[in-house]
C-alpha cells in the first residue's frame, strides 16, 4: 500500500510497484531499461488476463523530472484501477475486462531524483553533454517525429536540449522499445505532464493537422467534459501546433496580430506563438507507431503553484483526471 495523498520518492514509487506486483495477481511489473545514471525504468500492466493480448491504454509520467504531479497522478490511478476492479467498481471492472492498462510511473528515474535532492524544478534527463558543463537532455525532443526542428535546442545548457540524436537517450529508447513491443496493440497512448490545465494531440512538431482531427477532437472533448465536470477545473484542448497558446503574450494582444499576419511570420515566431515542440513522445506515437489517440495531458494547475503543485490538490487532480480518462476510453 501506497500513501497516494503524499508525493513519493523514486524508491518508494519502486518499492510500491513490487509490492504490488508480488501480492495483486492483475498487476505485473517489467525493467524495460535502464536510465543514464543506471536506475531501473519500470512498467506496471494491470491485465485480468494477458494471454487475450487485449487493446492496451499505455501511460507514461515523469518524462520531465519536476512534473511531480503526473507520478502522483499514475500512483493513483494504479491503486484506483487495482483495488476497484472485480466487485467494487463496475466501471473500472468493464474496462479493465476491456483493456489492458500499462503504466511507466517514473520515465525520467535520474531527473526525478535529482529534483528530490538537489534541484526541485530540475526538467532534463541527467546525461552529461560532451563539451559542456550543462547537464542533461529534454526527452520529450529527443524523438525522431521533428526531431531537432522548431521548439528545440541544439544547445546543451538549454532546457529544451535535444540531444546528438533522434533517441540517444536510454530513456527515450526505453518508452520506444516498450511501444513498439505492443505496436497494433496500443488503442491510446497518453503522456502525462504538468502543468497548464490542456489537454493536446499531434502535430506538436508543426502546424500540420492529423487526418484523423475531427475523430481525435472528439475523444478529447468526451475526455474534457469529464474532466471538467468532476469540479470544474477549467482544462482546453486541441493540437499542440496550431489550436493552443500557453503564454500570455499569445491570448492577449499578439492574438489578433497573429490571426491577420499569420502567413508573414517567421517560423520561429510562430514556434513561439503557438508552443511548437519538436521530437516529442506523442508525435512519434502517432506518426511513427500508428497511435491515433496519442495525447499529452498537461495536469493543474495554471501557474499559481506550477510544478510545485502542493500536495493537498494530488487526490482531486488524480480523480477529475481519471474521470477523463475513463469517458475518453469509453468514447474510442
Ligand atoms: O514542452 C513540452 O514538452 C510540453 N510542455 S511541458 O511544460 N510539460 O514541458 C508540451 C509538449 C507538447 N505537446 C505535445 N506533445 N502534443
Ligand atoms: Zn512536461
Amino acid at each position: 500500500a501506497i500513501d497516494v495523498e503524499n508525493y513519493h520518492t523514486y524508491e518508494e514509487i519502486m518499492a510500491y510497484l513490487a509490492d504490488l506486483a508480488s501480492t495483486n495477481p492483475l498487476v505485473s511489473t517489467l525493467v524495460a531499461g535502464t536510465s543514464v545514471e543506471g536506475r531501473q525504468i519500470v512498467q506496471a500492466t494491470i491485465s485480468s488476463d494477458r494471454s487475450a493480448n487485449k487493446p492496451i491504454a499505455w501511460f507514461d509520467c515523469i518524462i520531465h523530472a519536476r512534473e511531480w504531479i503526473t507520478a502522483a497522478t499514475c500512483v493513483w490511478i494504479i491503486d484506483t484501477i487495482t483495488s476497484g476492479y472485480a466487485g467494487t467498481d463496475a466501471e473500472i471492472t468493464a474496462l479493465v475486462d476491456q483493456y489492458d492498462w500499462k503504466f511507466v510511473p517514473v520515465a525520467n528515474p535520474d531527473g526525478y531524483a535529482n529534483s528530490w535532492s538537489n534541484d526541485r524544478l530540475w526538467r532534463k534527463n541527467r546525461a552529461i553533454n560532451s563539451g559542456s558543463a550543462c547537464v542533461g537532455v529534454d526527452l520529450n525532443r529527443n524523438f525522431p517525429s521533428g526531431f531537432g526542428g522548431e521548439g528545440s535546442s541544439n544547445l546543451p545548457c538549454s532546457e529544451t536540449h535535444h540531444g546528438v540524436s533522434a533517441l540517444s537517450e536510454p530513456e527515450s529508447q526505453t518508452l520506444d522499445a516498450l511501444i513498439a513491443a505492443d505496436r497494433g496493440r496500443v488503442k491510446a497512448a497518453i503522456s502525462m505532464h504538468s502543468y497548464s490545465q490542456l489537454w493536446l494531440s499531434s502535430y506538436s512538431y508543426s502546424s500540420a493537422l492529423p487526418v484523423e482531427y475531427p475523430e481525435m477532437m472528439n475523444a478529447m472533448k468526451a475526455g474534457v467534459d469529464a474532466l471538467v465536470a468532476t469540479y470544474g477545473t477549467p482544462y482546453e484542448y486541441g493540437s499542440t501546433g496550431t489550436v493552443l497558446c500557453k503564454s500570455d503574450i499569445c491570448s492577449t494582444e499578439t492574438n489578433s496580430l497573429f490571426h491577420f499576419t499569420r502567413v508573414q511570420f517567421v517560423t520561429i515566431f510562430v514556434a513561439y506563438l503557438t508552443d511548437i515542440a519538436s521530437g516529442t513522445t506523442t508525435d512519434h506515437y502517432y506518426e511513427n507507431e500508428g497511435v491515433v489517440h496519442s495525447y499529452t495531458i498537461e495536469l493543474r494547475d495554471k501557474g499559481r503553484y506550477g510544478f510545485q503543485l502542493p500536495a493537498s490538490q494530488i487526490v482531486s487532480t488524480a480523480t477529475e483526471t481519471w474521470n477523463g480518462i475513463k469517458a475518453f476510453m469509453n468514447a474510442i
